[in-house]
């Protein structure tokens, strides 16, 4: 609990050097090291209930809508039947709990190595976890890797929502892992992963589309807003197999209704549009 301190909880990362987001703690509900890292919940003043996962916020009652919405449909309106999805990580059921909500989705594996974070958001954030009493839902505990080399050819969309690039998430920012995901997907599939903010990693963001390149024939990055995330923004890759994909017109645009039904709180049709408009001081670097 070095991260409290006078009643401030404060993320300080090597990944963003010189800067840190404070929130102000109500009370600490759950602090324990698992079998890979440090699992924190606590009660916040203002953002509800926040999970911290070696001293990095990954979501927030408040806030983590912005995040789950968009990762889980960038991808799945943008592919014409996303019958079978694949979540790698998501362990706090807020990705989960949106793909679940999809129509056109027939099943998701949900593959988490650490199943303390899923039984600690269980407890603490069900409004996330509540996607894992899904009829649509397998749950693998594993490691995504290992998983991903048993089921090739398997699924429609394979969404990453990861920690960031430094102890158990690092290699999921690697070429080798992007391989993987891609003889996963069947053909014409589409991949989405969480893919860090143009503010502090636009050398790694680069880095990766790069490679994504030799990949896949159709590449593109997205963002959101989301207060609780390091400069106040989180990035996404999005690659398809079907050189048709146009990732920034959703071949699927949500109606109203269907928004409504979903009762979706950032994602609407225009801000998937919106979402890869990029300012220019990124466009220049990753358009290079
Ligand atoms: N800097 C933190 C990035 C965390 C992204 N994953 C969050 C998990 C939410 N389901």
């Amino acid at each position: 609990m070095d991260d409290i301190k006078d009643g401030w909880f404060t993320e300080k990362c090597t990944l963003w050097p010189g800067q840190a987001m404070s929130l102000q703690v109500e009370e600490v509900l759950y602090n324990k090291k698992s079998k890979f890292q440090d699992v924190m919940v606590f009660k916040s003043k203002t953002y509800g209930n926040v999970l911290v996962l070696d001293g990095v916020i990954q979501c927030t009652e408040r806030d983590e809508f912005a995040y789950q919405e968009m990762i889980a449909n960038l991808p799945l309106c943008s592919h014409p039947s996303p019958k079978k999805v694949l979540i790698i990580g998501g362990g706090d059921g807020g990705v989960l709990r949106e793909v679940v909500k999809n129509p056109l989705v027939d099943s998701v594996v949900l593959c988490e190595i650490d199943e303390d974070v899923i039984n600690v958001s269980k407890k603490f954030l069900p409004g996330m976890a509540k996607g894992f009493f899904s009829p649509k839902l397998t749950l693998h505990v594993g490691d995504g890797f290992e998983f991903m080399k048993q089921n090739q050819d398997a699924f429609d969309v394979i969404i990453t929502d990861s920690s960031d690039p430094v102890g158990p998430a690092e290699s999921l920012f690697k070429e080798s892992y992007y391989q993987l995901m891609k003889a996963a997907l069947r053909g014409g599939g589409i991949l989405c992963s969480q893919g860090e903010c143009q503010w502090l990693h636009l050398e790694l963001i680069k880095e990766m589309r790069t490679f994504c390149k030799t990949l896949f024939p159709v590449v593109e990055y997205a963002y959101s807003t989301i207060p609780t995330y390091p400069s106040g923004q989180i990035g996404f890759m999005l690659c398809s197999k079907n050189p048709e994909t146009n990732f920034k017109d959703p071949v699927k645009a949500l109606s109203k209704e269907e928004m409504e039904n979903m009762n979706l709180k950032y994602y609407n049709p225009e801000i998937h549009k919106a979402s890869f408009v990029l300012p220019e001081f990124a466009r220049k670097v990753l358009e290079a």
